[in-house]
């Protein structure tokens, strides 16, 4: 029993040590290869409505409407909630946004840079949207 014990531990700790020995291997072979970060951009995920030129998106029964909208440098874009529930504006890249939102309040954020803007709401994390900011 306490022999068992003791191989046990030791093929844990033997298991930690190439553990570990593989994260350092991943962290070094990571740095090196950005396929993995470049593929969300270079294939859009099939869930994304069409683009809408509009300024203004509407939360209603749990999804962003337009999802996708495109908009000019410098613009300043509504998202009102139209549900009973809270919801949030948050960005996927640095997860800024708003905070929790109530029914019939808004979030307004200005678009300065050009870009893709994906967002999604912080607390039902399936609720997607894009902003497409660009001159044309
Ligand atoms: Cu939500």
């Amino acid at each position: 029993m306490r022999a068992r014990q003791l191989a046990a531990l030791a093929s844990l700790a033997a298991a930690s040590t190439i553990t570990l020995a593989a994260c350092a291997g991943t962290a070094v072979s990571h740095a090196s290869a950005p396929a993995p970060m470049a593929m969300p951009a270079a294939t859009p995920s099939p869930t994304f409505g069409a683009p809408v030129a509009a300024t203004s998106v509407v939360i209603h029964n749990f999804a962003f409407s337009p999802q996708v909208i495109t908009v000019k440098p410098g613009t300043e874009v509504t998202w009102t909630n139209s549900d009973a529930d809270a919801h949030t504006v948050t960005f996927d890249a640095d997860r800024t946004g708003s905070q929790a939102f109530q029914n019939g309040e808004s979030y307004r954020h200005t678009f300065t840079a050009t870009g893709t803007f994906r967002y999604h709401c912080s607390i039902h994390p399936y609720m997607v949207g894009e902003v497409v900011v660009a001159n044309s």
